[in-house]
């Protein structure tokens, strides 16, 4: 297996998920820039060196965990393929593509096995949404979903992490706050989404989560609205969301089927004003959701609010988990469809 992307907030995930899941590997490659050249990472004990990407870095590699962003995806991906792996790509570079299945194994695990030798990861929010709100719409399609999403730091990576600790650092001594990795200081602060804005309106992560949620549900006629917006929360995302059905759906048979619902833990304290809160979804595995509630402006809608981690469920865990998926299933490539 090799790891693209090894030295940013994804690729320590990874790392970390790969040791403690107990993943079969004979052996990892950590691959990332000429920049990290040289550098060590721990893996099971062991001190792995971190090789510059490269051609020959992906000989005899099964599966590559790609998390270093669009273009490095665009570059080597392709190489990989041709070499014989399958790429699972934490990027965006793929996951429209119509070859390229987009999988959230809580929801489509099926869908990895149409793979050509690339699958994609869908984008953080959409993950999130997808394990939370596919359990319900599996008891009664849902029509319309209104997103509002809450967005850490850690989605624009490890830089933005630390430039938010120290912006937090400079405001309570007095002085300005930098903003290098963001556009805005996020500190004390937050602003909408800063993924490029399009003619729609929408900026592009918003869009994401309309159209990967259609392709993930195999469903294009839901209709998806979403404002997603960065706050100075360090990691895992939070996200509002309202669901319209054909008919009612109550709050307690939505909690029934949560409760059971693979990837979900419900979080739910009425008396205490207890629910999901970034800072305790940070470092699990599952999507917490709570604060089901029957909406008040529509008879055939319903609230929900969830928190999840959004460099693991969002993007490692997930990744693993399809990694997992194409050794349990035998989806690996065979050589002949390597050799033509
Ligand atoms: P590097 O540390 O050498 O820059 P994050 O999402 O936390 O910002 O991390 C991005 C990851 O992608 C890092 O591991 C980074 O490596 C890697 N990366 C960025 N650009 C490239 C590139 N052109 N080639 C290979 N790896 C890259
Ligand atoms: C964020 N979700 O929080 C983004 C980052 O399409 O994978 C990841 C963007 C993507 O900013």
């Amino acid at each position: 297996m090799a790891i693209l992307g090894a030295t940013g907030a994804v690729g320590t995930e990874l790392l970390e998920l790969l040791a403690s899941r107990n993943f079969p590997l004979a052996e990892l490659k950590l691959l990332a820039s000429e920049r990290s050249a040289g550098k060590r990472l721990n893996f099971r004990g062991e001190s792995l060196l971190v090789e510059p990407v490269s051609d020959r870095a992906f000989d005899k590699v099964d599966i590559v965990l790609a998390s270093a962003g669009g273009s490095t995806s665009k570059t080597w991906a392709g190489v990989a393929v041709d070499k014989g792996a399958v790429v699972i790509d934490n990027s965006s570079a793929f996951r429209m593509n119509p070859d390229v299945p987009l999988v959230v194994p809580e929801v489509n695990p099926q869908a990895a096995a149409k793979h050509k030798g690339i699958i994609a990861n869908p984008n953080c929010t959409t993950i999130l949404m997808s394990v939370a709100v596919w359990p319900l719409h599996q008891v009664q399609p849902i029509k319309r979903i209104v997103a509002a999403t809450y967005q850490s730091a850690s989605g624009a990576g490890a830089k933005a992490m630390e430039e938010v600790k120290i912006q937090t650092s400079a405001i309570l001594q007095g002085q300005e706050p930098v903003a290098e990795v963001l556009p805005y200081p996020l500190a004390f602060n937050l602003f909408p989404h800063n993924s490029p804005l399009t003619d729609s309106g929408y900026c592009e992560e918003e869009l994401k989560m309309v159209n990967e949620t259609r392709k993930i549900f195999g469903n294009q006629d839901i209709r998806i609205t979403a404002t997603c917006v960065r706050v100075p929360v360090l990691r895992a995302h939070s996200e509002a969301i309202n669901l319209e059905f054909d008919t009612p759906f109550s709050p307690d048979a939505a909690r029934e089927i949560l409760s059971q619902a693979p990837g979900v833990k419900l979080v739910e304290n009425w008396q205490t004003n207890y629910f999901p809160m970034p800072m305790e979804a940070s470092g699990k595995d599952e999507v917490l959701v709570g604060r089901i509630r029957q909406d008040i402006s529509h008879p055939c809608g319903l609230e929900l609010w969830l928190c999840g981690d959004q460099i693991r469920k969002g993007a490692a865990l997930n990744a693993v988990q399809i990694a997992e998926l194409l050794v349990e299933k035998n989806l690996m490539r065979p050589l002949s469809v390597v050799n033509g």
